[in-house]
Formats: C-alpha cells, structure tokens, sequence
C-alpha cells in the first residue's frame, strides 16, 4: 500500500523547520503528505525577531473535522513535532484516536519536542502529557538525549544508561524508539567529538528485540529544525523498508536517515557549514535541503550500525 501521512509541525514562511523541514524529503521519498500547522511564523524562533500566531487547539480540529467529514482522513502514517502546549497534545490525541479507529494499522510516528541539551522549552506539564498520553499510542518516539530522559527519568551518560532509557520507552508500549543523538562518556576517547545514535526495534511477530547504535561526527555549527528533517528522512525510509518486509527495519532506516543528515554537513574543524546564518539569525542556521535534494535520495556518505 501506498503511504500517505498526516504531518502536525509548525509552519515558518521562511526557512526550513517543522512542517518546512519534514514535506519535501518525505514528498521525495515517495510518500504522500497533508499537512496540519500548530503555528504559522514568518521564521524560526532562533531569530532576534518573529512574527505570527500559534493556532488553538480548536482551529486544529476544525481542520481535521473537514478532512473526515469528506473521507480524506485515509492514513497510513501520523507524525508530528513541535506542539507547544497541553491543549495541543490534547488535540493530537483525539485525532490519533481517530485515525487509529479508522486504520488500527496507523503508524504514529512522535517526535517529543520539548528541549535539548539541558533546556526545556515548552511548558513542565507536557513531560507527563507526552510520556502517558502520546506515547502508548506511538509506534516510533524519536526523542533527543534530552527529551530520552524527561520522558523515561533515566540519566544517560553511557551505552547502557541510553538502552535503559530504550527499554523503558519500550516498557509504554512503543515498539521502535530512536534516541536520536547522545553525547555518550564510555563511547569513544575523548569525548564529544562524536554524537550516537541509539535504537531499539521490537519485531512485531517473533517480539525479537534489536539494539544498535550509529555513531557520527558532530556537525559543525547547531542545525535549527534538523530533529524534524532528520524524523521525516527516517519515517520515510521506515515505510518503505516496512512495506518491503524488511528486516530490522528501524536500523537500516536509521542507517540512511543519519547518511543523509551527515552527507549534508561537515564534520567539526573543517571550515564549511551546510547552512547559511543570515545576519540576525541569534540561534543556528537554516538547513538549505532544496539544494541537499541528491543527497536526500542518495547520501554520500554511508553509516552503519553496531548492534549492541
Ligand atoms: O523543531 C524546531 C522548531 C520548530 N518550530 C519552530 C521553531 C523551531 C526551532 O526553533 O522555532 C516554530
């Protein structure tokens, strides 16, 4: 069958976040995509400036009302990204209950938006939201090392810690998780000059657990947007290796998603970014993925997985 997925994210008139970030690569992975907006900005919040309004929860529904009401609401996937607040999540839930009703297949990919690197950006009171509400209902959470820890409690300095933090994300009944980078003490020497990726895949009919990890150069520079770049690459390589029977699906979905993102950028110390800072950009760089689109299809470079 063919996949055609309802993306909730924000939308920027400007640059390449959210929504912005996750159509063209799954538009040109061959998936089909309609789009609900939780925001509507003239750019990223990593500017001295934005404009524009958050949408209601209601304005939200509204939307998805008129999707049903003419029998569009035909999905094979569910993913969102930056909600902001519990009104949001609230409205996410009833539209996943929805879909699921209609396709007990849905495969509902989350991506909990709520911090990185110490930092919580949206409200205290979506941890728990997002951890006992979304999370039952996903098949695939791809949360930072950050968010991998308000979401599970465990503080993940090392490989084992990250798969404990996999097993208790697999422990609210999600069978695919991606910590999608973490800074890891026993790794690598010395540390810091490589991200990890750590993921857990249960197979859906013999219930076989698999765990990996992808280590990677970090990138020079801070990416805004790259979490919902690097979630739309791999809930488009996952439908596709899922469709074809694949196995281990996630590791190798993992594998391509994380070729793409690192064939776009420059390891640190070289002297080159993948993106462009306009003057008052504050915060990171726009991701230029238009110009990236080969690279998108197909990397340049090529990681693989350890299982561990
Ligand atoms: O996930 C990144 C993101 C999404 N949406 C909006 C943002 C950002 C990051 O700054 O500003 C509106």
């Amino acid at each position: 069958m063919s996949s055609k997925v309802l993306s909730i994210q924000s939308h920027v008139v400007a640059g390449y976040v959210g929504n912005r970030a996750a159509t063209f690569p799954l538009q040109l992975l061959g998936l089909e995509v309609d789009v609900i907006n939780t925001v509507q900005f003239s750019n990223h919040t990593g500017y001295n400036t934005f404009h524009g309004d958050r949408f209601p929860a209601s304005h939200i529904l509204d939307l998805f009302a008129g999707i049903k009401e003419n029998g569009l609401d035909t999905y094979t996937h569910l993913l969102t990204g930056y909600m902001g607040n519990s009104e949001n999540i609230r409205a996410v839930e009833s539209i996943a209950n929805e879909l699921l009703a209609k396709n007990p297949d849905l495969f509902f990919v989350l991506d909990p938006v709520m911090g990185d690197e110490g930092a919580l950006y949206v409200p205290k009171e979506l941890i728990a939201l997002y951890r006992d509400v979304l999370c039952p209902m996903a098949k695939l959470v791809t949360p930072n090392q950050f968010e991998a820890e308000l979401l599970t409690g465990v503080t993940i300095s090392t490989l084992e810690d990250a798969k404990k933090a996999c097993d208790v994300l697999h422990s609210y009944g999600i069978p695919n998780v991606v910590i999608t980078s973490s800074v890891l003490e026993d790794a690598e020497k010395p540390v810091g000059k490589r991200l990890h990726l750590v993921g857990s895949e249960i197979d859906e009919k013999t219930g076989a657990k698999n765990t990996f990890r992808i280590s990677f150069p970090r990138l020079d520079g801070y990416f805004t947007g790259s979490g919902d770049f690097f979630a739309a690459l791999t809930t488009a390589r996952l439908a596709k290796l899922r469709s074809d029977g694949a196995e281990t699906p996630l590791e190798h979905a993992c594998e391509l998603a994380t070729s793409t993102q690192e064939s776009t950028g420059v390891p640190v110390g070289e002297n080159l970014a993948r993106g462009t800072r306009p003057s008052d950009m504050v915060r990171g760089f726009e991701m230029r993925i238009i110009p990236s689109q080969h690279l998108i299809l197909n990397p340049t470079l090529q990681f693989k997985a350890d299982k561990i």
